[in-house]
C-alpha cells in the first residue's frame, strides 16, 4: 500500500552508510615505546601467512595521533604504558580521537582488571605481551575488527529512528550540548524548534496506518533535505520533529523553518490519484548557553500550542 505514496529516497539511503571492508590485508598502527617488545610483536606477525599486515610503528601517543590524522588504519595495538600516556589514558585518548578505530591494548603481564577497564572505555580486547602466539594474535586482531564493525552498527541502530531513518530522540541530548557550544562560540543564542504535522490522525483514519507511515517518511526526508551546515533534526516522537539551529539568529531561524513549512505544503504527496495536502506547525524558541534542553523544548512546545490554536500551518515564537 505504501507504494501508492510518491517514493522519496529514505534518509538511510541518502546517508549512504559505509560498507565494512573485507579482511584480507590489515593496516595496523602499533603504538609501542619498547624496542624489544615491538620487534617481538612484528616478528610474531611476520611468522603467519594468513593475512598480510601493513604496519606503522610509533613510540608515543603524540606520534600515534599524528599518524591517525593522515592515514587510515583497520586496527591499533596500543601499549598500556607509553611515555606520554599511561593506563586507561592511552586508549581513551585514541577513542576520543577516532571512535571508530578498533583498539587492542598491549599489557606487559596478564592483568584482567586492566583489560576489563580498557574494554569498558572502548577497547576491543587486550593482548598480553608475555604470552604471544602467532595464531592467537591474528585471531585477536581479526575478531576485534569484526566486533568493532558490529558494535558501530548497533550504536548507529540505537541512534536511528527505525521508521524514517532519521536520528532519534536518544541523540538529542548530545546534539543539544554540541549545538549549544557552537552557538556560544558564535556568540548567538541557540534557536530550537519543534515541528508537528497537522491533523495527522486524519491521515491514519482516512487512509490507514501504513499510508500514515509512508507520509511520515516523506516529511522526514524533506526535512533532512532541508537541513544543512550546523542545523540538525531528529524525530522527536510520533509526528513531531525537533530542530537545532545554532548558526542562526531568531529571524534567520524563523525564516528557515518557515521555508520548510512552505516546501512541505507545496510537496506533491499522492495516495493513488488523490493529492494529499500535508502541512505542519512549528514552535520556535531561543535559549542562552546556560539554559537546559528541557527549558528550550518546554518553550517550543508552548509556542507550538499557540501555532495550533492560531490556525496551524504556521510558526510561532
Ligand atoms: P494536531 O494538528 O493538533 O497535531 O493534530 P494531530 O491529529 O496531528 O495530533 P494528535 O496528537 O491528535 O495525533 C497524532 C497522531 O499521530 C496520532 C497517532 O496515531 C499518529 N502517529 C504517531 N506516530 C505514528 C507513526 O509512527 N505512524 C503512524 N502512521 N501514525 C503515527
Ligand atoms: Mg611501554
Ligand atoms: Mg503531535
Ligand atoms: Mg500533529
Ligand atoms: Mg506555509
Amino acid at each position: 500500500v505504501a507504494d501508492a505514496v510518491n517514493r522519496v529516497a529514505p534518509v538511510a539511503e541518502i546517508l549512504e552508510p559505509s560498507k565494512p571492508r573485507a579482511v584480507s590485508s590489515i593496516r595496523l598502527l602499533l603504538i609501542e615505546d619498547d624496542e624489544l617488545d615491538a620487534a617481538i610483536l612484528l616478528r610474531t606477525l611476520r611468522k603467519q601467512t594468513l593475512i598480510s599486515f601493513t604496519v606503522d610503528r610509533v613510540a608515543s601517543m603524540h606520534e600515534a595521533i599524528t599518524k591517525l590524522q593522515v592515514n587510515d588504519y583497520d586496527v591499533a595495538l596500543a601499549d598500556i604504558n607509553l611515555p606520554d600516556a599511561m593506563g586507561a589514558d592511552s586508549f581513551e585518548q585514541l577513542t576520543a580521537f577516532d571512535s571508530c578505530l578498533p583498539i587492542i591494548v598491549l599489557t606487559g603481564h596478564e592483568d584482567d582488571d586492566l583489560a576489563l577497564r580498557a574494554v569498558q572505555s572502548g577497547a576491543q580486547d587486550f593482548i598480553s605481551k608475555s604470552n604471544l602466539s602467532t595464531q592467537g594474535i591474528v585471531r585477536t586482531i581479526r575478531f576485534a575488527i569484526v566486533r568493532q564493525q558490529m558494535s558501530l552498527g548497533y550504536q548507529a541502530a540505537a541512534q536511528t529512528d527505525s521508521l524514517t531513518g532519521m536520528p532519534n530522540r536518544r541523540t538529542l541530548d548530545c546534539e543539544f550540548s554540541g549545538a549549544a557550544k557552537v552557538a556560544k562560540h558564535l556568540g548567538t543564542p541557540l534557536c530550537v524548534a519543534m515541528i508537528d504535522i497537522d491533523h495527522f490522525k486524519n491521515v491514519n483514519e482516512q487512509f490507514g496506518h501504513c499510508i500514515g507511515d509512508a507520509v511520515l517518511c516523506q516529511v522526514a526526508t524533506l526535512l533532512m533535505r532541508h537541513i544543512h551546515g550546523d542545523t540538525w533534526a531528529c524525530r522527536f516522537g510520533g509526528e513531531e520533529f525537533a530542530l537545532l539551529m545554532p548558526q542562526y539568529d531568531i529571524v534567520e531561524a524563523q525564516n528557515f523553518v518557515e521555508e520548510f513549512l512552505n516546501r512541505l505544503q507545496s510537496q506533491q504527496i499522492m495516495v493513488g490519484n488523490q493529492r494529499l495536502e500535508i502541512t505542519a506547525s512549528a514552535g520556535l524558541s531561543c535559549v542562552s548557553c546556560d539554559e537546559s534542553r528541557a527549558v528550550a523544548f518546554a518553550r517550543c512546545s508552548q509556542a507550538l500550542r499557540v501555532a495550533k490554536s492560531n490556525g496551524r500551518n504556521r510558526i510561532e515564537l
